[in-house]
């Protein structure tokens, strides 16, 4: 069989490089990367990327044997559209060689840094959003500049070399589901830079750009499944395929050092002066139900979102935490009807073509839980609002983080705080030894763990989980 290479892009020349990424996973390549393409094919311009692995090499090894083109497969209900995509010009490993990363990001023709290194990525603390500067990584990074290794250093180092060189700075755009991303990754910078030079922390105040933005699109990891039916579909092996679904959605503060960027309002990118009321809309619908039918979904048993939501128990949960629970905390983005936005959310989790493990989505549940659950939770707690979904969806969590399922099994749990949370479920008998136990979070549950309210509903939650299990507990507050 013939691999994939840059002769699947006839008549195409690559770009050179505009920007440079960070975390190079399927998300990126399956969304940003998508976007910058149809700039290009549009309008032309100088947008190819330089993606960086943080961490392994293995989708640079891929990518390398196949000229760094790859497949997107977009995955409708019924059936798949391919596209050769050949955007991302070169790929750096960070581990093996930090000094090209930086070398990379200091070329006056990087005009953007974009990010997607996950939440716990930026290393900071999940209720506070505060750098954790007792984490080794940022230890490290704070007294090795030259061979930094996490996002953090790479930006704080790379600017300063910019402005060493007298080169204007790049915009930092990051592209992770965190509320207010870029307002976020700017404070961490800016503390960051603090720590090693006060100068360049006021030029980094004064001349970088940290726009937020709102991302949206299911890309489920990639599986062998995935690698043969595109080989058998387009004749061509490719290694590192992404598969996605036809929804795409990009709001992006506009906010660009020099107003240097890609022309992204042409290819159906919104460009907002204010990007909040959108994420705070996806993270709350989208990710908050896709938690939470991750972690019920998984004890009762589904393996993906389409398995969950095609049992009506899970489907009729998500209906009631976005009408009852989740959209009375929102204020909708201009233009936009959030309960036809919840219909569409779920006629996307019923693709039967997108198969998004239930146990992909719990990873870093520690991380995810704020931005998604908790401050949803806290809104609903201010206005006396009961929302018992939602915290039955955080018991699910405190469950399944537990490190075990309904029928004993060990789960494989991923999670920065998995060893503080495991055996915490069952190590503790009654459900308010449970419930302080997992308050003792501090960093998870902020605030919120000294709400009596709060205590008392995630107690019901606790029992109703453990009596009836996730099924039986989401079909009594359901029916
Ligand atoms: C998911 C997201 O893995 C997860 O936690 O909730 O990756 C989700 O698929 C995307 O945010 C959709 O835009």
């Amino acid at each position: 069989m013939t691999r994939l290479s840059q002769a699947d892009l006839p008549g195409k020349t690559r770009p050179e490089n505009g920007v440079v990424h960070l975390g190079l996973g399927a998300f990126f390549r399956a969304h940003v990367a998508m976007y910058l393409a149809d700039v290009m094919d549009a309008s032309g311009g100088n947008w190819g990327v330089v993606g960086v692995s943080l961490r392994s090499p293995s989708t640079r090894d891929k990518l390398a044997a196949q000229d760094n083109v790859y497949t997107a497969a977009e995955l409708g209900p019924e059936g798949a559209q391919y596209r050769v995509m050949g955007d991302v010009t070169k790929v750096l490993v960070a581990p093996e060689s930090p000094a090209d990363v930086l070398a990379a990001m200091a070329v006056p023709a990087i005009r953007i840094v974009t990010l997607t290194v996950t939440e716990k990525g930026y290393h900071h603390e999940p209720a506070s959003g505060l750098l954790r500067t007792d984490d080794p990584d940022i230890l490290h990074d704070l007294t090795n500049p030259n061979a930094p290794r996490t996002a953090l250093g790479f930006l704080v180092r790379a600017l300063d070399l910019r402005r060493k060189a007298g080169h204007r700075p790049f915009t930092v755009l990051s592209c992770d589901n965190l509320p207010e991303n870029g307002h976020m990754v700017r404070a961490l910078v800016q503390e960051f830079a603090q720590l090693i030079d006060p100068a360049l922390a006021d030029w980094i105040a004064s001349e970088v750009r940290f726009p937020s933005c709102m991302v949206d699109r299911i890309v489920p990891a990639t599986t062998q499944a995935d690698i043969d039916s595109v080989e058998a579909d387009t004749g061509r092996l490719d290694l590192a395929p992404v598969m996605h679904e036809p929804f795409c959605q990009w709001v992006v503060e506009d906010d660009f050092v020099d107003g240097d960027r890609p022309p992204l309002e042409t290819v159906g990118v919104q460009m907002v002066n204010d990007v909040t009321p959108f994420e705070k809309m996806k993270l709350r619908c989208l990710n908050g139900t896709h938690s939470s039918l991750a972690y019920l979904g998984y004890l009762a048993g589904h393996a993906t979102i389409h398995d969950a939501v095609s049992d009506p128990v899970f489907a009729a949960l998500c209906a009631k935490v976005w009408q009852a629970e989740i959209i009375p905390t929102l204020t909708p983005p201009q233009d936009t009807d959030l309960t036809a936005y919840a219909a569409t959310l779920l006629d996307r989790y019923r693709n039967p073509s997108i198969r998004h493990a239930t146990w992909q989505i719990a990873m870093d549940g520690s991380q995810k839980l704020p931005q998604r659950l908790l401050g949803t939770i806290s809104d609903n707690l201010d206005q006396n609002r009961p929302c018992a979904g939602l915290m039955l969806a955080v018991a699910a969590w405190m469950k399944y983080a537990s490190g075990q399922d309904e029928t004993g099994h060990p789960i494989d749990v991923r999670d920065p705080l998995a060893d503080r949370t495991r055996g915490l479920w069952d190590g503790n008998a009654s459900a308010e030894a449970r419930v302080d136990a997992y308050l003792d979070l501090g960093d998870v549950f902020g605030e919120l763990a000294n709400r009596a309210e709060f205590r008392q509903a995630l107690i019901t939650a606790c029992d109703l989980l453990e009596t009836h299990g996730a099924r039986g507990a989401v079909e009594r507050i359901t029916s």
